[in-house]
């Protein structure tokens, strides 16, 4: 749970072009690099490379927000990707909604179900309770991607990051191309 104060309380509206807006306004801002994501990739990735940014906006009521900025980018053939999470709340689904760029959502269910979904601009994802979830940048230029979910979700890290996920997204002929982790 986010103890935190809620900061925006207004009506807003939230374009591409108004992300400082959602920036300055956010609670938490999170780096993820390379170091903070060792053993997510195959090859070893650089530790300073910047990967991703979140910034979290905590809601007055029941929902956050997060709003995810990841660089193009590949580490060996993969994609940037976050490092993905299941929800510590069973009950706990999440909206994602493509801001700018051209990712992919990597979904895994607890039963090992895989789902891929490709995300354009001005596209959204609705993600179940119960299925861990990645992004993936698979375009180049930024991802921007705003997350609601719900105060309670929690984020539990540990499946992936000792699993990983049954698939990983690779560049084949410049084109992402969703294959079996070798790993997994
Ligand atoms: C989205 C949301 C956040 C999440 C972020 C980065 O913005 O799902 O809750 O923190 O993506 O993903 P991860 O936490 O897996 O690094
Ligand atoms: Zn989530």
């Amino acid at each position: 749970m986010n103890m935190a104060e809620p900061s925006i309380l207004d009506p807003f509206r939230l374009r591409k072009e108004d992300v400082n807006t959602f920036i300055s306004n956010s609670d938490n801002h999170i780096i993820r690099k390379g170091k903070d994501m060792k053993g997510f990739f195959q090859n070893d990735v650089e530790l300073d490379l910047v990967i991703y940014e979140v910034h979290e906006i905590y809601g007055p009521h029941s929902t956050d927000m997060g709003l995810t900025i990841m660089k193009p980018g590949k580490v060996g053939r993969e994609y940037h990707m976050t490092k993905g999470h299941f929800h510590e709340s069973a009950s706990a689904d999440e909206y994602y909604f493509c801001l700018a760029g051209k990712g992919m959502i990597i979904m895994q269910s607890a039963k090992g179900e895989i789902r891929h979904l490709l995300l354009n601009e001005g596209e959204g994802v609705y993600v179940p309770s119960g299925w861990a979830h990645r992004t993936v940048n698979v375009g180049n230029k930024d991802f921007i991607l705003l997350a609601i979910f719900p105060k309670d979700a929690g984020h539990d890290y540990g499946t992936i990051e000792d699993e990983g996920f049954g698939v990983i997204v690779v560049e084949v002929d410049g084109q992402p191309e969703v294959i079996d982790n070798p790993s997994f």
